[in-house]
C-alpha cells in the first residue's frame, strides 16, 4: 500500500515550498493493494527534532502536528492544507518531511518540502548565508546578468513610482508627498528579485537586516563585506561577492557612520527608530508610511557610499536586506493592526484609481498598476523602457504561488499572505510575522 502527497497543485519537486500560510495539498492511495475499504492514515512530521516543521489542517479541522484522514480505496484524492509551523522554518532545502503511516504504523510515503521564509541575517547558518550571497553573485554574473535590470527599476527616472517626491496634489493637501505606494512598490520589487534568485536556486530566500540592532556578522568579509574607510568594502577570497560589479565598476564603498560592530544604525542626526517606535508612528497607513523618512531613509544615510542615494543604492547588495526589513516592518505592522483589507479603514490611503476625485499621483492609488511591471512607458510614467526580470514586462511567475498577477496593482501587494483572501499567497513569509 502506498500514498501520494501533492503540494501546491503540482507533483514537481519545485512545488514543495511553503511558508506560514496554509497551502492546498492532496493525498491519495496510489497503491491500494491489500485494502478492502477506506484506509485511515496519519500524516505527521517524520522528524520532530530537526528540520522544518509543518502543521496540517482541513476545512473543518484546526492546524495540528498530525492529521488523520480516511482515503478512498479507489485512489481519488482527499484535500487538506499544510503550513509551516510558526518559528520552525527549514534551514536547508526540503529538510521537512511529511510522513504518512497506516493504522499499524507502516510508512506509506514520505514527501520532502521546505518551510522557506525570510530570516534575520544575524540568525542565518553559514550555509544559509552562503546560499544567499552565492545566488546573488550568480544572478549578477559580474555585471552581465539580469541583476542590471533590477537596478534599472530603481534609478532616478523611476523614483516618482517607488518613492515620495514633489508636493501633494492640490485636491489632497494633507497627503504625504506622493509616498503612498512606497511600501507596496518595494514589496513587489523585492518579490520579483527573490523569484529571480529562486529560479536559480529554489531554496534561497531574501533575508533582512534589522537596522535597529547590531549585526556584526553582516558587515564581515564573509557576508556583505567589511568596511574600509574611503575605499571599497573588503571581501574574503572565497566570498562570491568579491567580484561584484555594477556599471563596469568592481566593488563599492560602504562606510558606516556608526559602530557597525556594536550598535544599530545611526548617523549625525541620531539612531534609526527602533522597531517599537516605528510601530508607534500610527495605526493608519498614512501615518505609518512616514517610515519612508525614519527609519527607512535614515538607515540609508547611516553610510557613506552608493547606498545613501536612492538612484545608486541598489549597487550595494545591502540595499535589498535593508528594504527587506522595511517590508517586514510593514508586514508586522499589518499583523499587529489586522490591516490587510483595503476596505478596512487605515489599511491604505486612497482607495480609487488615477483620475478619480481625490486621487494622488498615478501609480500610488490603490487600483493603479505599478511601473515597471505594467510595461507602460509614457509620461507621467517613466519614459524609459521598463526593465524586467522576465522575458517581457511583468513580475516573474512562481511555481508555488498564483499571486500577484504579472502586472500587479498596488492593492494586490497588501495582503501578501492571503489573510483576507484565503489561498491567495504570494510565496514569501517572514520568520517572525505569523499567519
Ligand atoms: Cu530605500
Amino acid at each position: 500500500m502506498r500514498t501520494e502527497v501533492v503540494l501546491n497543485g503540482s507533483s514537481a519537486p519545485s512545488a514543495n515550498y511553503i511558508g506560514w500560510s496554509p497551502r492546498p495539498a492532496t493525498i491519495r492511495l496510489s497503491d491500494a493493494t491489500g485494502a478492502n475499504g477506506p484506509v485511515v492514515v496519519t500524516l505527521r512530521n517524520q522528524r520532530t527534532n530537526v528540520g522544518g516543521q509543518v502543521v496540517f489542517s482541513t476545512s473543518t479541522q484546526t492546524p495540528g502536528a498530525t492529521l488523520q484522514l480516511p482515503l478512498p480505496v479507489n485512489g481519488s484524492p482527499v484535500d487538506f492544507f499544510v503550513a509551516g509551523k510558526f518559528r520552525s522554518a527549514s534551514e536547508t532545502d526540503r529538510d521537512a518531511v511529511i510522513e504518512v503511516v497506516d493504522g499499524a504504523g507502516a510508512v506509506l510515503s514520505q514527501t520532502s518540502l521546505m518551510v522557506r521564509v525570510r530570516k534575520d541575517v544575524t540568525t542565518l547558518t553559514a550555509a544559509e548565508r552562503d546560499l544567499f550571497i552565492d545566488t546573488l553573485a550568480r544572478f549578477n554574473a559580474s555585471g552581465m546578468g539580469k541583476f542590471a535590470d533590477v537596478r534599472a527599476m530603481h534609478v532616478s527616472a523611476a523614483l516618482d513610482e517607488s518613492h515620495g517626491s514633489g508636493p501633494p496634489p492640490p485636491q489632497f493637501p494633507n497627503a504625504p508627498a506622493f509616498r503612498d505606494a512606497f511600501l507596496p512598490w518595494h514589496r513587489a520589487y523585492l518579490l520579483d528579485l527573490e523569484r529571480a534568485l529562486q529560479a536559480i536556486e529554489p531554496a534561497v530566500a531574501l533575508h533582512y537586516w534589522r537596522f535597529d540592532k547590531s549585526a556584526p556578522q553582516l558587515f564581515s568579509p564573509d557576508f556583505l563585506g567589511e568596511p574600509r574607510t574611503g575605499s571599497s568594502v573588503r571581501f574574503s577570497s572565497t566570498n562570491p561577492l568579491r567580484n561584484w560589479k555594477v556599471d563596469s565598476q568592481v566593488g563599492f564603498q560602504r562606510d558606516p557612520r556608526f559602530n557597525h560592530l556594536t550598535s544599530g544604525a545611526s548617523n549625525a542626526n541620531g539612531p534609526v527608530l527602533t522597531e517599537a517606535q516605528t510601530f508607534k508612528l500610527g495605526t493608519t497607513y498614512r501615518a505609518f508610511v512616514r517610515m519612508e523618512g525614519q527609519p527607512h531613509g535614515r538607515a540609508h544615510t547611516c553610510f557613506d557610499g552608493p547606498i545613501n542615494n536612492p538612484a545608486t543604492a541598489p549597487r550595494d547588495p545591502l540595499f535589498f536586506l535593508l528594504h527587506c526589513n522595511v517590508d517586514r516592518l510593514w508586514a508586522q505592522w499589518q499583523f499587529l493592526n489586522r490591516l490587510w483589507n483595503p476596505t478596512v479603514a487605515g489599511t491604505y490611503t486612497f482607495l480609487g484609481k488615477d483620475g478619480d476625485p481625490g486621487a494622488t499621483r498615478v501609480g500610488h492609488n490603490l487600483l493603479d498598476t505599478m511601473w515597471p511591471w505594467n510595461g507602460i512607458h509614457a509620461s507621467p510614467r517613466p519614459t524609459t523602457p521598463p526593465p524586467s526580470t522576465s522575458a517581457g514586462p511583468g513580475m516573474l511567475p512562481s511555481s508555488i504561488a498564483g499571486a500577484p498577477r504579472a502586472q500587479p496593482t498596488v492593492e494586490e501587494m497588501l495582503d501578501y499572505q492571503g489573510q483576507t483572501r484565503p489561498g491567495v499567497w504570494q510565496g514569501f513569509d517572514y520568520d517572525d510575522v505569523m499567519f
